[in-house]
């Protein structure tokens, strides 16, 4: 079953919205595998966003996103990366479709609460980056069937 990796970042923390945004994920269907809670250091957060360096507002995003804690998880599900990015809404909150996470709880880009992988070779790269192997659980849930199970 596929896997992503979520953020939920600082500012979601601050807002007292983590709750919110795992309720939409698992409400969704989508499966958590792994969280932690963490505060992250300005160097892990450059690696995390390396494919952003030299951009306009890498050197604000590494800062925001290392500025206070966040929640860290991995969920799963069929199509989990499309899933989540679209539960997401587009990167702007103002170009997001309404009833998505930041159409509904943001407006500014750089303060758009949530992060999630864009692909399999990155959410790969960034569950391995987050998590070691055994912070991840396979677990069967009572109810896969009910939200994964093909008729
Ligand atoms: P997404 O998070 O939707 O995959 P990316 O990968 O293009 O979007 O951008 C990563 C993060 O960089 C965004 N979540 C947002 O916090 C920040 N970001 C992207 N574009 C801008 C921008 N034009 N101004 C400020 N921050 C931005």
């Amino acid at each position: 079953m596929e896997k992503t990796l979520v953020l939920i970042k600082p500012d979601a923390v601050q807002r007292g919205l983590v709750g919110e945004i795992i309720s939409r994920l698992e409400n969704r269907g989508l499966k958590l595998v792994a969280g932690k809670y963490l505060t992250v250091t300005r160097e892990f957060a450059e690696t995390h966003y390396a494919a952003h360096v030299g951009k306009p507002f890498y050197n604000g995003l590494v800062e925001y996103i290392s500025a206070s804690p966040l929640m860290a998880l991995v969920v799963e599900g069929p199509e989990a990366i499309q899933a989540v990015r679209q539960t997401m809404g587009k990167t702007n909150p103002l170009e997001a479709d309404p009833g998505t996470i930041r159409h509904d709880l943001a407006i500014i880009t750089s303060k758009n609460l949530t992060h999630a992988s864009d692909s399999l070779e990155s959410a790969e790269k960034e569950i391995m980056l987050w998590f070691s192997d055994n912070e991840i659980f396979e677990w069967y849930r009572d109810s896969d069937p009910w939200f994964f199970k093909k008729n």
